[in-house]
């Protein structure tokens, strides 16, 4: 096994879904519907229609299912997101999902959508007593097409199940880092992939969307046909439309690849800041390189990644000057499971809560550094317990101009090096989440004005690491936030998801 000189334990086992999950049945037509006019009192008489409409054993679990339930609860990321939803329903296609959306529309019931759990703000993917959470985890199945150019995810998958699918086929999509995360809450957010300098982001590989709107009729929009505007909003409009209830991603070829990990020390952080700018201005126009950079209280660790064997490239010579190191993982050609087998190793399990927010700003190794200045400073106030860890995310210009493929994106991304901030607090006791919260939102505020001081600060807010104030949709641009007003209206006349929704970026709170 090649990762046997890593250092970190790479113990962790990932869930393993079945390869490939044979899809049942044809594609669906405009539901007939489930005629659910009885007016009910509460959502206890909502949980009751579901679970006599969906016909798996144990499809609809109420907290009375005692640890059943609580299994299905507990699929979250952040303990923080555990919330006891009146009921959790466990739809089996796309067909039932239609049903479950019919019901809630016509009985007014307030609801959340999940598919793996890994959003960090509580109430986006979860919902207390008040109302009914849609697990999306049954609908997992992959389905390569005939020619292979394409592949079917539904949005229950982990990447790691949608990576075991492909890689021994040679094959790949631009989908998550880290195998355990979700399938359907990371696509709709962007999808920073280790390979999103040649391909871009997962959201700008995505062939088809098939959705279940507010009223369950089920549409599969695409680039090219009479459903382009819908395809088009779901490319940032991301939870304003509908439930997706399946993903047609373009697929590309891929081998092994070159891959490398190493641990520098706590005084090398500055160096190494300056090292990722110097990568993000020839390096990484190399776009078959990606690094993966993060910073813990023991020092940067940097992956190197280049998607073909070859040996020492050229465009990670900014990091191979930097000395000294310890060796994580010795340079390698291995494949993409490999990579998951070591990222995985590094993620947060158990009673843990989480909690992290974003922003941009153009390349810039002084003002990387004194952000990191600041956040240090911040977290320096953390209760005794809690743990940090800084994640800086290079984005190369590529990323904005393939943004463009397919009819565009509506992220309003600006063509330039740029970094993506991923960073989050790891905490237990639930009664510092006010504290919490409270630093990250000063750090956040601080770093936004020291890049705006120099300005270097771009507008954009990444979705998947965005904190619950932010105005993610907001820094789309206008012109972006009206195409989403617009499809939403369209595809939404009765505003199921922005009244009956729990949380999310909606634009019913723009
Ligand atoms: C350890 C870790 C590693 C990560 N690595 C990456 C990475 O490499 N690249 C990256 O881009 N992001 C990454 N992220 C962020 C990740 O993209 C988000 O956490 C994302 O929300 C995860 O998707 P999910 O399906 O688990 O989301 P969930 O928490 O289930 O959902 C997130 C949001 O999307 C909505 N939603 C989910 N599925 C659907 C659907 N099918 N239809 C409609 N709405 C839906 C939910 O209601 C919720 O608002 C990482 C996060 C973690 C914790
Ligand atoms: C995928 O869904 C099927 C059908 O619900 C289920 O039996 C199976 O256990 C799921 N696989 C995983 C790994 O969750
Ligand atoms: C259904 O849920 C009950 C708990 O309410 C549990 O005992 C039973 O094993 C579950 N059945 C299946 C098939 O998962
Ligand atoms: C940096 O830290 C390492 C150990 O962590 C130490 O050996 C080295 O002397 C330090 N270098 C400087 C310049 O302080
Ligand atoms: C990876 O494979 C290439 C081509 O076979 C080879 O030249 C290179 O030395 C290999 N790299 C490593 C780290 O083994
Ligand atoms: C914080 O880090 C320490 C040391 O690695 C670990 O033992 C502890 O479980 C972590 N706590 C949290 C809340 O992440
Ligand atoms: C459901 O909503 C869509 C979008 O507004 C509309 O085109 C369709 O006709 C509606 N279907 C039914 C059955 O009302
Ligand atoms: C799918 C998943 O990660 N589930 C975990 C949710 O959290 C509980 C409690 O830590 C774990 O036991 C589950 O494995």
């Amino acid at each position: 096994m090649i990762l046997r000189t890593s250092t970190v334990a790479l113990a962790f086992v990932a869930t393993a879904q079945s390869a490939v999950q044979a899809r049942m049945g044809m594609r669906h037509t405009p539901s007939p519907m489930l005629h659910a006019k009885a007016k009910c009192a509460d959502t206890a008489c909502a949980c009751d229609m579901i679970s006599q409409a969906l016909t798996g054993v144990n499809s609809t679990l109420e907290p009375s299912d005692g640890a059943y339930y609580e299994d299905f609860e507990d699929i979250n990321y952040s303990a923080a997101c555990r919330l006891p939803a009146a009921c959790i329903v466990n739809p089996k296609d796309a067909q039932e999902v239609s049903q479950v959306m019919t019901i809630l529309s016509e009985t007014g019931t307030k609801f959340s959508v999940r598919s793996g759990g890994h959003n960090y703000i509580p109430g986006f993917a979860s919902i207390d007593e008040s109302g009914v959470l849609i697990s999306l985890s049954q609908l997992n199945s992959t389905e390569l097409s005939q020619d292979k150019s394409s592949i079917k995810v539904g949005p229950g998958n982990r990447w790691e199940a949608v990576y075991a699918t492909l890689v021994p086929q040679g094959l790949m999509v631009v989908g998550g880092r880290v195998g355990p995360v979700g399938v359907g809450g990371l696509m709709l957010g962007g999808g920073m992939s280790y390979f999103s300098s040649e391909y871009g982001l997962a959201m700008d590989n995505v062939k088809s969307y098939e959705v279940v709107l507010g009223n369950g009729t089920i549409v599969t929009a695409s680039a090219d046909n009479e459903y382009s505007d819908l395809y088009k909003g779901l490319r940032g409009g991301a939870t304003n439309f509908g439930i997706v209830t399946n993903y047609e991603l373009y697929t590309h070829t891929m081998g092994n690849m070159y891959m490398e990990a190493r641990v520098f020390s706590p005084n090398q952080t500055s160096d190494f800041f300056q090292a990722i700018a110097e990568y993000q201005k020839k390096g990484q126009l190399d776009t078959k390189s990606s690094i993966s950079a993060q910073i813990l209280e023991t020092g940067p660790t940097l992956l190197l990644l280049y998607s073909e064997p070859t040996q020492h490239p050229e465009a990670f010579e900014a990091f191979y000057a930097l000395e000294p190191y310890t060796s994580l993982m010795t340079a390698t050609n291995g494949s993409l499971m490999d990579v998951l087998a070591l990222a995985g190793s590094r993620f947060v399990t158990g009673d843990i809560r989480v909690y992290g927010e974003t922003f941009s700003h153009k390349a810039d190794g002084d003002l990387m550094n004194d952000l990191y200045n600041i956040f240090i400073e911040e977290t320096a106030n953390l209760p005794a317990g809690a743990n940090w860890t800084w994640v800086p995310n290079p984005v190369a210009p590529n990323v904005a101009t393939i943004g463009q493929q397919y009819g565009g994106n509506l992220l309003g991304l600006e063509e330039a090096a740029q970094e993506w901030y991923e960073w989050f607090i790891t905490w237990e006791d639930s009664t510092q989440d006010t504290t919490i919260h409270e630093i990250s939102s000063r750090i956040t505020e601080r770093c936004t004005q020291a890049a705006e001081a120099k300005d270097l600060l771009l507008p954009y807010l990444f979705m998947n690491t965005a904190g619950k104030d932010q105005k993610v949709l907001q820094s789309f641009g206008t012109e972006n936030v009206d195409y989403i007003k617009t499809v939403a209206a369209k595809y939404d006349p009765e505003q199921v998801f922005q009244k009956l929704q729990n949380s999310g970026f909606l634009i019913r709170d723009l």
